[in-house]
């Protein structure tokens, strides 16, 4: 009885909780893996997104596009080496990812960008992100907001939530 009153509640908490860490979410044949965006400084105008996309399909898949009421536009970038400065350009064609490999967007590598802020990113907050793949279609998920210099290590890394 007492058990059964244990798991019951341990349920409605699990449902409850929209961003546990190392938050999981499923595509078709792709997993959405630990998403997070990096708390803003003040005025500052645009912010990284990081995941780990695995596409355990047979069939390659690209990360075209990607939206969050919290930015007016997002990219999909990643880091590339211009001269001798490393700079983040846009990905032509989209973010490819291989069947039957993982893809991490971390910082220093590929990233999405929130573009044209419409507000901070604040730690503690999460924003909501819209994910658009060229065969799996769409999925929306939360990116919690962690501080810089954290994060982008892998799980349980974040801490605060
Ligand atoms: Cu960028």
């Amino acid at each position: 009885m007492k058990a059964k009153q244990l798991f019951a509640a341990t349920a409605a908490l699990l449902t409850l909780s929209t961003t546990p860490i190392g938050a999981e979410t499923t595509l078709e044949a792709l997993r959405i893996v630990d998403p997070f965006a990096r708390a803003t400084l003040p005025n500052q105008p645009v912010a990284g997104g990081f995941m780990v996309i695995t596409n355990t399909g047979d069939t390659d898949d690209t990360l075209v596009a990607a939206s969050s009421s919290a930015a007016a536009r997002m990219e999909i970038h990643e880091m590339a080496m211009d001269g001798d400065v490393m700079r983040m350009r846009e990905i032509e064609g989209g973010l490819i990812i291989p069947a039957g490999e993982t893809v991490m967007l971390k910082p220093g590598g590929f990233h999405i960008m929130f573009m044209d802020l419409s507000g901070p990113l604040v730690e503690g907050n999460e924003t909501e992100v819209t994910l658009t793949f060229e065969m799996a279609g769409d999925v929306t998920l939360a990116m919690p907001v962690v501080a810089r210099g954290k994060g982008g290590m892998g799980h349980g890394s974040h801490g605060g939530n």
